[in-house]
């Protein structure tokens, strides 16, 4: 398994009274408010597993800048709502989009563009800790802020949710998705600067799905069998509301990760969901902060893995045990026949999360996976123009305790390095001399993974020289297709390649951990014409 647990031991060193007192701090984290909720105290799999609603559009609108362009116009509202999370729990205090978390899904086609009116209806104060520390979440910006940004959108930069451009209260921000790319499953969240990993954790996230005709013709599991489900991990007090962790340190409550021993899907705690004895296609989005999930189903079963985050692969590739980092999606194919009358948990690590009841009675035949889905034709690597070397640092107080992580040793307000030439190939070499896993995204572009190396730490942090100590490792089978998040592993150069084609402006790259991102591990980028 590639992700480290360093960073979980290293926050419970971080808490030990002798190195707290080193720092001049009080001994023990901040205590609960409230007494934390053990889930294993709930009964599982009591309340039914919620389908979040499709958005419907309120009309058609002309595209600003295009008078001659009428495409669907959408409105959602982000505000604050209260939501039942569990039978046995009171109602949860939540952000969301309308009183939906997720959000409600944008359904839409290929090429087939839209725009949405993201309306900020949420109250004048946050109910999660701000660190006023942080670039960008300083005490005199309003508390509550926002900015949507479709993840994996081919988007013009002015409607892509640049972290700056965020909103108060009152105020909205309407986007243009023109939606020309390959079918996939997308989704939108907050990309606020300085306080993402908050506004994402009480809720403002949803799915966003682009559909095709090459798509239509695999005939995949389709309406009441084709299944979205959005993962995230939290944490509970025992009032059912949410809690996100603090720091010892009171004038600095940023923490580095965060790891729920709670998994919301869909927004439910240990939902279950009836299935009938045949296959299934669930778009499975990991919407947590830092987590990495590991799926599996407990009575072992295979299942195959269709989609990534860019859409469909080359072909099925049969999985047991799926990793999917923050961020990435896995569109899935579970066949249930041979199964009926059995309940089935699905996993993550030894976290039960969800219940399949599989019923008794007889369905139609079998539906057959197609052997081949689509044909994703890889970017030649001699056509790079360009090669980047991109360090992924963490940087640590004396006692080991992270501080904050860059990429490519610069913060975010630095200078813009990385500016590529619009319809331009170029590798990015991902140098992560840090001890955890970083799953990286650019916005904009779709990419393909190369491969990874492992490479000598010491002799690159001392001298700056990559020193490989292993052979190249190629793409995993369910890495082959396109992808926007890729995981870099810890003391490993991960290899992307991209063309930077569609528009010409600014965007940014980042870590998906959004307590990294949050704290430096984001940086502009810009696409420029070539002079
Ligand atoms: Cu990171």
């Amino acid at each position: 398994m590639f992700f480290g647990r360093r960073r979980f031991l290293k926050q419970s060193v971080a808490l030990t009274g002798a190195l707290a007192l080193a720092q001049n701090v009080p001994k023990a984290p901040k205590a609960l408010a409230r007494p934390p909720l053990d889930p294993a105290t709930l009964t599982p799999f009591v309340d039914p597993l919620p389908i979040p609603p499709v958005a419907r559009s309120s009309g058609r609108r002309t595209v600003p800048g295009q008078a001659a362009l009428e495409v669907p116009y959408y409105r959602l509202a982000m505000r604050q709502f209260e939501a039942k999370v569990h039978r046995d729990l009171k109602p949860t205090r939540m952000w969301g989009f309308g009183a939906n978390f997720p959000g409600p899904t944008l359904e839409t086609r290929s090429g087939q563009g839209l725009l949405v009116e993201w309306a900020n209806e949420l109250p004048g104060s946050h109910f999660l800790p701000i660190d006023h520390g942080i670039h960008g979440a300083e005490a005199d910006k309003p508390q509550v802020r926002a900015v949507i940004h479709l993840h994996g959108g081919k988007v013009p930069p002015g409607s892509d949710g640049y972290p700056e451009n965020w909103y108060a209260p009152g105020q909205s921000a309407t986007y243009f998705y023109p939606n020309a790319q390959d079918a996939a499953t997308l989704w939108y969240h907050d990309h606020t600067l300085g306080i993402n990993r908050l506004n994402v954790y009480a809720g403002l996230l949803g799915l966003f799905v682009i559909r095709d005709s090459v798509e239509d013709s695999l005939h995949l599991p389709s309406k009441e069998y084709e299944i979205p489900l959005v993962i995230c991990d939290r944490m509970f007090d025992k009032d059912g509301q949410l809690y996100y962790p603090v720091s010892e340190n009171p004038r600095g409550p940023w923490v580095s990760e965060f790891a729920g021993d709670a998994f919301l899907l869909n927004g439910k705690l240990f939902p279950y969901l009836e299935v009938q004895p045949r296959s299934y296609r669930f778009r499975v989005l990991n919407g947590s902060n830092s987590r990495f999930l590991d799926l599996k189903l407990a009575n072992g079963q295979e299942f195959h893995q269709i989609g990534s985050d860019q859409g469909l692969l080359p072909a099925p590739v049969p999985v047991k045990d799926l990793q999917l980092a923050p961020a990435e999606r896995a569109d899935v194919i579970i066949d249930f026949s041979g199964h009926g009358g059995q309940q089935i948990i699905l996993k993550s690590e030894s976290f039960e999360m969800m219940q399949f009841r599989v019923s008794g009675e007889a369905v139609p035949a079998r539906v057959s996976l197609p052997a081949s889905l689509r044909s994703v034709p890889r970017i030649p690597e001699a056509s790079a123009i360009r090669t980047r070397e991109l360090a992924l640092v963490e940087i640590d107080d004396p006692v080991a305790r992270p501080v904050r992580m860059l990429l490519n040793n610069s913060r975010w307000s630095d200078p813009i390095t990385e500016n590529p030439v619009l319809n331009s190939v170029e590798i990015w070499n991902l140098v992560n001399t840090s001890d955890d896993s970083h799953p990286i995204h650019l916005h904009l572009v779709r990419f393909q993974v190369l491969d990874r190396r492992n490479f000598e730490r010491f002799t690159y942090q001392s001298r700056g020289v990559l020193q490989f100590t292993g052979p190249l490792t190629p793409p995993e089978p369910n890495e082959m297709g396109w992808k926007d998040t890729v995981q870099a592993h810890a003391g490993m150069v991960t290899r992307i390649i991209a063309r930077f084609e569609g528009y010409v402006g600014r965007y940014v790259w980042h870590c998906h951990i959004l307590e990294h991102e949050d704290n430096e591990m984001m940086r502009p980028y810009e696409v420029v014409i070539d002079k």
